[in-house]
């Protein structure tokens, strides 16, 4: 018996890391019964027939790629062109903060950034508490501070395409290299149409997970109401808000936009509070 983590899953067979070795297990019969499919990221306890036997409850699943258990989410914005997509960059970071996900920033290709590439940024999430780094592939402290703000558990990459993530893993994963691509190859000629994902581990505690899907990720869940609250700088003010249920939107004597006005908030957080809020309102659903 030993617990682990499904880190990839082929044809009915899961790979599941048990401390630092894998092992290639299946998945006992009944859970196609109880209609639950093992999924990338779960924490599983498997038996000494390398059968896996419990899938331990997740604490989050995103549906496209299905991951289970993501701990934190590195949103990847470039300090060069592509230029960040603030409003891309605050939906993810609701996303992440709704489904118990820590969000953090990485500012990447500052090997080429102007200035206030950086700082643009900076400012725009100043009082957010999101963890922000500017890194870059190409220097050796770039690469490092990559590596260094990786926490134990399991992180996502997401963000615009062109940014870096694929450069960001590769870093990362290194001439260590953990099969990059190679399954994913062959399943390309396959029958399959849907992407193929893995955990890659860069230690015992240490996985990441490129997420195709997650900006297109459905946050639902969040309510207008409920939006504010995924906002951490205004989490800090809307006690003083006269109005419990205030929106931040019109109300008068809303602690929120007192807190902007102060500049304690930035601006173009603010305004896309607004987009958001309006987006969800309309149900337009192209909360992506
Ligand atoms: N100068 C510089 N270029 C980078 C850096 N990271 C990625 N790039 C380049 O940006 C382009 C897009 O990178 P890629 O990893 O494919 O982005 P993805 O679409 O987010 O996966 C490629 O031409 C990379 O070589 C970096 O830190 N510095
Ligand atoms: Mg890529
Ligand atoms: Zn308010």
């Amino acid at each position: 018996m030993f617990e682990g983590k499904i880190i990839k899953g082929v044809g009915g067979l899961y790979t599941v890391s048990r401390g630092d070795e894998l092992v290639v297990c299946n998945a006992r019969g009944v859970f196609r019964k109880e209609k639950i499919t093992p999924c990338i990221g779960d924490n599983v306890t498997v038996n000494d027939d390398n059968c896996i036997e419990d899938i331990k409850d997740r604490k989050n699943i995103l549906i496209r790629p299905p991951v289970a258990n993501i701990d934190h989410l590195a949103i990847v914005v470039s300090a060069q062109l592509p230029y960040a997509d603030t409003l891309m960059l605050d939906k993810l970071t609701v996303s992440a903060l709704s489904l118990g996900i820590e969000p953090m920033v990485l500012i990447n290709k500052c090997d080429i950034a102007t200035d206030d590439g950086v700082q643009k940024i900076v400012d725009h999430l100043k009082n957010t508490d999101i963890p922000c780094f500017a890194v870059d592939c190409v220097s050796e402290e770039g690469i490092n501070r990559i590596v260094n703000c990786l926490k134990k558990g399991v992180t996502a990459f997401a963000g615009q395409s062109g940014v870096g993530k694929t450069s960001i893993l590769n870093t990362l994963l290194g001439d260590g290299g953990y099969e990059v691509g190679q399954l994913s190859e062959k399943l390309k000629r396959g029958r399959h149409t849907t992407r193929h994902v893995e955990l890659h581990r860069i230690n015992e505690d240490v996985f990441v997970v490129d997420t195709p899907g997650f900006s297109k990720y459905d946050a639902e869940v969040v309510d207008a109401e409920t939006l504010g609250r995924y906002f951490p700088e205004f989490v800090k003010h809307y006690k003083g808000c006269a109005f419990n249920s205030c929106s931040h939107t019109h109300e008068p004597d809303c602690n929120v936009k007192k807190a902007l006005e102060n500049g304690e908030i930035s601006r173009s957080r603010y305004n896309n509070y607004i987009k958001i809020y309006e987006q969800i309102k309309q149900r337009k659903a192209n909360y992506r």
